[in-house]
């Protein structure tokens, strides 16, 4: 078995050689992959964004710890979708109609995904139809929307009346963000909850889960 010290390191560092490296390792040694995210991978993360709360990491280096985890979980997703694991939560995501925007939308559904969420990620320029859909038909309990342009912040409130039109928005949270957003915007367009960070993005989801309904 590797020094697993050394798979946290790599994501605190946004290492993702070393990071894919240590965890093919760690599976070929019969590593458990859930311990490899829980105790290794998410407290990794947990720390990236602690320290990008607190202005030592910023936006280069949150993407290159997002894709050291990204590279991981790839290798540990079958593993860990053969033993039947349950997701803390299933989470849509995707920026709003009109908007191609996604770096910060992937930077959530990263983090998202190593905080034990099953994230379907719809990439940008998303129809309210999509949304609707995933949780018609995949069961998801989060709605995750970003937006970046003014302009594409009204298809907020646009796809939230959607979901409503749908009959879907009691059995759902819906969270949003996106550097325009503000909370007073999303409780304006009756969202859930608001972030305007990735790492925060996660403990939202954490407490929207807490009354949503499980998938
Ligand atoms: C990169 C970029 C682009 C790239 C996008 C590439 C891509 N794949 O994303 C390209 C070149 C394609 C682009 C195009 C355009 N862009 Co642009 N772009 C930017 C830029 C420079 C950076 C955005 C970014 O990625 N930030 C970094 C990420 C990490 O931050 P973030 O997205 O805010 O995400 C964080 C939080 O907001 C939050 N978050 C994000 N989403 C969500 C979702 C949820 C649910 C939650 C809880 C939290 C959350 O967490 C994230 C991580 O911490 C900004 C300027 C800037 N400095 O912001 C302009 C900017 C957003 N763009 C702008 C404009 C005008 C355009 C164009 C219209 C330009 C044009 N004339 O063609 C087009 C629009 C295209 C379209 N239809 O979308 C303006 C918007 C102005 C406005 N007020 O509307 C900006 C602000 C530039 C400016 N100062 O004028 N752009």
């Amino acid at each position: 078995m590797p020094d697993l010290q050394k798979l946290y390191d790599a994501v605190l560092s946004g290492d993702r050689n070393t990071a894919v490296a240590v965890t093919q390792e760690a599976i070929a040694t019969g590593g458990d992959p859930l311990e490899l995210i829980s105790k290794y991978m998410v407290p990794a993360m947990d720390e990236v964004g602690r320290l990008f709360e607190c202005e030592e990491y910023f936006v280069p280096e949150l993407l290159l710890s997002a894709r050291a985890m990204k590279g991981s979980l790839e290798l540990l997703r079958p593993l860990l979708a053969a033993r039947g694991a349950q997701p803390v939560g299933r989470v849509v995501i995707g920026t709003v109609k009109g908007d191609l925007h996604d770096i910060g939308k992937n930077l959530v559904a990263s983090l998202l995904e190593g905080g034990g969420f099953e994230v379907i990620d719809f990439g940008a320029d998303v129809a309210p139809e999509k949304f609707i859909a995933a949780v018609q038909e995949k069961g998801a309990n989060i709605v995750a929307l970003s937006a970046l342009l003014t302009v594409t912040m009204p298809a907020m409130r646009t796809t939230i009346d959607a979901l409503k039109q749908a009959g879907v928005r009691e059995r759902i949270k819906v969270m949003v963000g996106g550097a325009p957003v503000t909370e007073q915007f999303a409780a304006e367009i009756g969202a859930d909850g608001y972030s305007d960070n990735a790492s925060a993005a996660v403990t939202l989801a954490r407490r929207l889960t807490a009354t949503a309904v499980r998938p």
